[in-house]
C-alpha cells in the first residue's frame, strides 16, 4: 500500500504542504493514542472550563487543541491557526504560506461513551504580507480552501483527506506508524435509502425539512416510494465517514429551539471541511439555500445549517426549500 507524501506529491502538492499535513497527522497519532488510552490515561470527563462557544471543554478537548496548536505554530509553516477551543485566531509566522482551522476534537460528547470522535482540519492561503494577528485573513470561502480533512479515532484510525484532486481514505498503521492510502478515490453514490439527523429537534426545524423528512419517514408508501433506514453518531466526522463509504445524506438544519444559536455546526472548522471532502467525492452540500463552500464568512465561529451527502437525495431534499414561500 501506498505512504501519503507520494500520493500527495502524485496530486501535485508542494513540500511545504506535504510538510504542513504531515505534522497535523503527527498530532493526530498522538490523539489517537491518548483517545485509544481512555480511561487508563485519565484524559476522559471534563474540566471546570467552558469554550467559546459556550460548552463545557472536555480534557480530551483541551489535550487535542493543544497539541494540534503548538505542533502546528511550531512547523513555521503557517501564518495563524483557528480552532473551535480557541476564543480567536493565534498568530504563527508572518511569512508563513498557510493558515489552519481546526475542530481538534468532533463528537467530544462521544468521548465518555467510546464511541465515534475525531479531528477536523481546514487548510487555506495566507494572504500576503498580511497581519498574522489579524482575525479577518480567515474570512475566506470555503472555495478557497488547499486541502480539507479529518482523522476518525475508531476502531481502527482514518484519515479522509482532499487537496482538490478528489478524496482519498488512509488508514493509519500502527505498526510503521504511518497513514496507508486505503482508498484511491471516493465516489458517493448519487441516490441512497439512508439519513442522518437528530429527530429530536424535528418540532423546532422549518416548514421544508419538517416535510422533507415527514416524507422520508412515508416510506414506500409515501411520495419518495421507497423505505429509508436512519443512522445518529452524534459526531459528525463519524456520519460524513459513513456517506464517504456508502453513501447518504446528513443534516443539521436550522432550528428554533434556541433563537440566539438558529444553527449548530461551525462554518470554517466543521461544514467547510467537510464539503469539500464531500464535493470532491461527488456529492453536493447546502444550507438548504446556498451552497455552503460560496458562503463569505464573517466571523471564525459561526454556525451554518448543514445538509450534505448522495447529490441526487440533496437535491430531492432542496426542492422542498425552493417551494419555501416564506424564503426569498
Ligand atoms: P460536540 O463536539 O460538542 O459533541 O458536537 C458535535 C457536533 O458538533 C457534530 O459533530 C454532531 O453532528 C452534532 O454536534 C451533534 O449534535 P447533537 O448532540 O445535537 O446531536
Amino acid at each position: 500500500m501506498r505512504r501519503l507524501a507520494p500520493v500527495l506529491r502524485q496530486d501535485g502538492a508542494d513540500a511545504d504542504l506535504i510538510s504542513l499535513i504531515k505534522t497535523i497527522l503527527a498530532a493526530c497519532k498522538e490523539i489517537s493514542f491518548r483517545v485509544g488510552q481512555g480511561a487508563l490515561s485519565g484524559v476522559l470527563g471534563s474540566t471546570l472550563d467552558e469554550n467559546i462557544q459556550g460548552e463545557t471543554q472536555k480534557k480530551l478537548d483541551v489535550l487535542a487543541n493543544e497539541l494540534l496548536k503548538d505542533m502546528i505554530l511550531e512547523s513555521g509553516l503557517v501564518m495563524a491557526i483557528s480552532s473551535e477551543e480557541e476564543e480567536s485566531t493565534v498568530a504563527g509566522n508572518p511569512n508563513g504560506q498557510f493558515l489552519v482551522t481546526f475542530d481538534p476534537l468532533d463528537g467530544s460528547s462521544n468521548t465518555d461513551i467510546n464511541s465515534l470522535i475525531g479531528t477536523i482540519f481546514s487548510i487555506l492561503p495566507a494572504p500576503a504580507k498580511a497581519d498574522p494577528a489579524d482575525p479577518s485573513i480567515f474570512l475566506q470561502p470555503g472555495t478557497a480552501q488547499i486541502a480539507a480533512g479529518y482523522v476518525l479515532y475508531g476502531p481502527s484510525t482514518m484519515l479522509a483527506l482532499t487537496t482538490g484532486k478528489g478524496t482519498r481514505l488512509y488508514t493509519l498503521d500502527k505498526t510503521y506508524g504511518g497513514f496507508l492510502l486505503t482508498q484511491e478515490e471516493v465516489a458517493i453514490p448519487g441516490v441512497t435509502a439512508e439519513f442522518a439527523v437528530n429527530m429530536s429537534n424535528q418540532r423546532h426545524w422549518e416548514a421544508p425539512m419538517q416535510a422533507y423528512i415527514a416524507d422520508l419517514l412515508q416510506g414506500k408508501e409515501g411520495p419518495r416510494g421507497k423505505n429509508y433506514n436512519m443512522r445518529w453518531i452524534a459526531a459528525m466526522v463519524g456520519d460524513v465517514h459513513r456517506i464517504l463509504c456508502r453513501g447518504g445524506i446528513f443534516a443539521y438544519p436550522r432550528d428554533l429551539k434556541d433563537p440566539k444559536k438558529p444553527d449548530k455546526l461551525r462554518l470554517m472548522y466543521e461544514a467547510n471541511p467537510m464539503s469539500m471532502l464531500v464535493e470532491q467525492a461527488g456529492g453536493a452540500s447546502s444550507t438548504g439555500y446556498q451552497r455552503i463552500m460560496e458562503i463569505q464568512p464573517v466571523d471564525i465561529h459561526q454556525r451554518v445549517a448543514v445538509i450534505l451527502g448522495s447529490r441526487h437525495e440533496v437535491d430531492s431534499c432542496l426542492n422542498y426549500h425552493k417551494t419555501d414561500s416564506s424564503k426569498p
